[in-house]
């Protein structure tokens, strides 16, 4: 089966997530929109059916359309052998993928606090006061969770997150440690200090052969100042 993804053309934004679990299983799929009229075939797409999606990204699976990223990757993960296989160990990983997504979106309001709607340069003091309590409470707070949960999986030897085999979460936490290191270097610098396991897992996910494949491919668009993680010196507080 070919899969289908639904995502922005231009952005990694949270479509890098089901991107890096589609390369990592050698998976068949098409990036629909990253195609001539793509984009407007995924907005049509989008709202039609009795399972209409809020946004994108979402996929196609045979007959299933699935929505919400966390939820794209429940699916792939028991699909494509990227989740342990037990209920307890699906839903561990599921449960990692939703807090990684909080974690996103407490990103994404960095440079967006007041509106998404509106132009970064409409919302620059609110962005500096959002960027600095994130960068001295919120992430901290996030990757020394990520950092517990690898310390406590002896069975991962300090290169999974769950269990002893790479999963999903395995992938979404190297993509978060590579978005911030883009959007705020000097802060990350400084917090990847306290961070081994973290730091261990994303240079594992980077070695793997399908995902060094990727990234020196085209199908890996670089980070920009229109995605999720942005570079903006002045919220990087260090
Ligand atoms: N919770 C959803 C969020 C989806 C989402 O916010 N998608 C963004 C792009 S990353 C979008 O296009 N949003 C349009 C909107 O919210 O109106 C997920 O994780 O998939």
């Amino acid at each position: 089966m070919r899969y289908e993804l639904y995502y922005w053309s231009e952005i990694q934004g949270r479509g890098e997530y089901v991107r890096l679990a589609l390369e990592a299983a050698g998976a068949d799929y098409v990036d629909v929109a990253r195609s001539k009229g793509g984009e407007a075939k995924m907005m049509k797409r989008m709202g039609a059916g009795v399972t209409p999606s809020f946004a994108p990204p979402y996929l196609k699976a045979g007959k299933l359309m699935i929505g919400q990223t966390a939820n794209i990757l429940l699916y792939l993960g028991e699909k494509e052998g990227l989740a342990p296989k037990t209920e307890a160990g699906r839903l561990w990983t599921h449960q990692l993928q939703l807090t990684i997504a909080d974690f996103v979106a407490e990103i994404h309001d960095t440079h967006h606090p007041i509106g998404s709607g509106l132009y970064y340069e409409d919302q620059k003091p609110e962005a500096r006061r959002r960027s600095a309590d994130f960068l001295a409470h919120r992430a901290p707070k996030y990757l020394g969770y990520f950092e517990d949960v690898a310390k406590a999986n002896k069975a991962g030897k300090g290169r999974h997150l769950v269990g002893a085999r790479l999963s999903y979460a395995d992938l979404s936490l190297f993509q978060v440690v590579e978005g911030m290191r883009y959007a705020f270097p000097r802060a990350m610098a400084r917090l990847e200090k306290q961070l081994p396991r973290v730091v261990a897992i994303r240079d594992s996910v980077a070695a793997l052969p399908r995902i060094r494949a990727y990234a020196e491919s085209p199908r890996r668009i670089p980070f920009n100042q229109m995605g999720i993680f942005r570079h903006y010196p002045e919220l990087d507080g260090g």
